[in-house]
């Protein structure tokens, strides 16, 4: 899964599709055929950051970011696309334009968001977040962060059945980095295992997060984000091969190499 990203200020990739207020839409273009190219299967695009100092965006705004691009890239290219958001009136707009799934990292825990996706026909990713953005990194604190992660999954799975999304059309994802500490992340990766056993593909994004800068931290710096690739892919691997489905990346050509590789040579 190839990250699009469609704000001004996300973390690695700092507005590279942004210009003028707006997405590029030329840029984004020509990012999404490099996608393809370095073997993508599907694209996510979001107009809202999460990140925790990021301003919060309107509805409106985030609509505007998303269509346009949803709708370019529906007429230019095959692969389905998913589409990041929390935001129940940009999810029935996105079904109606014909996107995929849905990337929710509240897993449809928005007032109306769950009763939107259910009125389409789309996939959703149900993630794991401890908080909200703005403070899930002040201290999280878990008992056992696998078995609260994978309690948490089960739940939200269960409420989309019970909504009317069948659990054929659900993805989960443990939402490595949202509120949780390095060991929890740590922890929660080495047991991907036990949350495929919760019967849905497993979506994972490490790609460039601090978790992989602080394993590779030496002398107290911890790994800028544009050097943790080969940290993320190593990652990416490992999950793969602990049952995960889909890996979210902004590095695709090194993501698909690895994972095609590995279906070789496993
Ligand atoms: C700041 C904080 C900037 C976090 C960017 C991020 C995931 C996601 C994101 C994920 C799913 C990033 C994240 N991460 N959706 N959206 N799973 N399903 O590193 O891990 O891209 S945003």
């Amino acid at each position: 899964m190839a990250i699009l990203n469609l704000t001004p200020d996300s973390f690695s990739d700092g507005g590279e599709l942004f210009a003028a207020g707006k997405p590029d839409l030329d840029a984004v273009l020509k990012r999404a055929e490099q996608a393809v190219d370095e073997g993508a299967d599907i694209f996510d695009i979001g107009g809202e950051s999460t990140r925790p100092q990021a301003a919060a965006v309107g509805s409106e705004e985030e609509c505007a970011r998303v269509l346009p691009v949803l709708d370019a890239l529906k007429e230019r290219f095959e692969l389905p696309i998913s589409v990041d958001t929390s935001n129940p009136v940009l999810m029935r707009e996105a079904g109606r334009a014909g996107a995929a799934m849905i990337n929710d990292v509240r897993a449809l825990e928005r007032e109306g968001a769950i009763g939107a996706a259910a009125a389409s026909d789309m996939a959703v990713c149900l993630m794991h977040m401890q908080g909200q953005p703005g403070t899930m990194q002040l201290g999280p604190r878990y008992d056992d962060v696998t078995d609260e992660v994978s309690a948490y999954l089960q739940s939200r799975l269960d409420a989309c059945v019970v909504a009317g999304i069948d659990a054929e059309r659900v993805v989960l994802d443990p939402g490595f980095g949202f509120g949780k500490t390095l060991a929890h992340n740590i922890q929660l990766f080495k047991h991907i295992d036990q949350l495929a056993q919760l019967g849905r593909p497993l979506l994972i994004g490490v790609s460039r997060k601090s978790m992989i800068g602080s394993i590779l931290s030496k002398g107290g710096t911890i790994r800028p984000e544009k050097e943790r690739v080969f940290g993320g892919l190593a990652s990416s691997l490992i999950a793969t091969q602990k049952g995960a489905r889909i890996i979210r990346t902004h590095d695709v050509l090194a993501t698909a190499d690895a994972l095609n590789v590995l279906a070789a040579l496993s």
